[in-house]
């Protein structure tokens, strides 16, 4: 394996410390590589999860409306066909503030949530859900399946790309699904990463970007068919993979139209990779540009949505608070706080609207229609950089 993509030296993507603890920041050389035998798109390093995932982990899942109802129906589906009939169990792996448990729990239905996180995970507890606070591996999976039995449906969103172990996840769901159990697990999807140079998705949590045909090859060396993949929306491109265990259920027809178009598409080649980083570059030098010329003219630029990503683009790019004052984010965890190594304060969204900056750059992309809804009174332009740097 070699890296192919170099996103420079690093912090963690969802740290955000507080603005006097920033002594001893933690970095890590963000270069991204490739399998040379199954074309996994990997971080070349691997911070431990302990690191990444402990009890004040910022994230919330049920961050915008948009999302909170695409779990729901992710809920609703699979109560209409896999949990269906007496007695069904349902495992999420990194159940976050139970966004798709919720509709579970509220119908009735057996499940656990696995969330190693204490303050996500008491938020998905006062939902009424029953949570394990553990990670994920092949030893929790044995665990429950002596506690619970064996699970009809194992699920996990934005989640199984991010652990390393991935050796462990998949022993672990062959221990714990009954014999025509389904795996189900959807991630940001390395073609839509590629077609919309969406390089700010490659951060420490993200220590693989699935594609179908790696998904495939990773699951049958665990004894797992791939039987379906189906492209999201979400996150600006995601993948939901379902695996079941060998000759259990026959594949979709999906499966081979997507591995075919994988395979014109080169995403299982070095040089697909190698073209993405020029282009992230590219990326990098225009919009490093067009922030230094609007300060110079004194326009006044401000950042919306503070997500993980912010910190990969900021850090890349060398854009600190004298090109962008501030960011706003609607999420309490990350107020108060500031973007890893970059060092912009993030505020609530009420300083940007008293502000009214002149440009706002839309760190939150990928959830550019609700955010612009909402903030239908701004009265300055956006500028956007995914796939590359334009002025709305
Ligand atoms: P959002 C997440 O990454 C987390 P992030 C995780 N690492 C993962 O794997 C990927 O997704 C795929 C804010 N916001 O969802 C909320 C507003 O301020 O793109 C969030 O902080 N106002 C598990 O962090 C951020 O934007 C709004 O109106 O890249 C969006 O973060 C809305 C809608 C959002 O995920």
């Amino acid at each position: 394996m070699k890296g192919s993509i170099d996103l420079g030296v690093q912090p963690r993507g969802n740290a955000f410390p507080k603005p006097d603890g920033l002594a001893g920041e933690f970095f890590y050389p963000l270069i991204v590589g490739m399998c040379d035998s199954c074309a996994m798109v990997q971080l070349m390093a691997d911070i431990p999860q302990e690191v990444r995932y402990h009890d004040q982990y910022p994230y919330r899942a049920s961050n915008s409306t948009v999302h909170s109802a695409h779990f729901a129906g992710v809920a609703h589906r699979l109560l209409r066909t896999e949990l269906t009939g007496h007695d069904r169990f349902i495992v999420e792996i990194g159940c976050n503030d139970g966004v798709m448990l919720a509709s579970i729990a509220e119908a009735g239905v057996r499940h656990l949530g696995v969330e190693p996180s204490q303050e996500v995970a008491e938020l998905a507890r006062s939902r009424g859900i029953e949570v394990l606070p553990r990670f994920f591996d092949e030893e929790t999976a044995a665990q429950i399946r002596a506690g619970y039995g064996p699970a009809d449906v194992i699920f996990g969103a934005n989640v199984i790309a991010h652990i390393s172990h991935l050796d462990s996840v998949l022993k672990g769901a062959v221990t714990l699904l009954g014999p025509d159990g389904v795996f189900v697990f959807e991630e940001p999807y390395l073609g839509a990463v590629v077609e919309q140079t969406a390089f700010d998705l490659f951060y420490d949590e993200h220590s693989f970007v699935f594609s179908v045909s790696s998904i495939r090859a990773a699951a049958r060396l665990f004894g797992l068919d791939l039987v379906d993949a189906e492209p999201l929306a979400i996150h600006g491109g995601s993948m939901r993979y379902t695996l079941a265990k060998r000759g259990a259920r026959r594949p979709t027809p999906a499966v081979a139209e997507l591995l075919a178009a994988e395979r014109a598409r080169g995403l299982d080649r070095h040089a697909t990779l190698e073209e993405l980083n020029r282009r992230a570059e590219r990326v990098r030098d225009d919009l490093t540009s067009l922030l230094r010329s609007l300060r110079a003219e004194g326009k006044r630029v401000a950042g919306y949505g503070a997500p993980a990503k912010i910190t990969t683009v900021t850090n890349y790019c060398g854009i600190g608070a004298d090109l962008i004052p501030y960011v706003c984010d609607s999420t309490p965890s990350k107020q108060n706080r500031v973007v890893a190594g970059s060092h912009i304060p993030v505020v609530p969204p009420s300083v940007f609207r008293r502000d009214r900056p002149d440009y706002a750059v839309l760190f939150a992309w990928n959830h550019a229609e609700e955010i612009m809804e909402k903030e239908s009174g701004f009265t300055g332009r956006w500028i956007v950089y995914i796939p590359e740097v334009r002025i709305l």
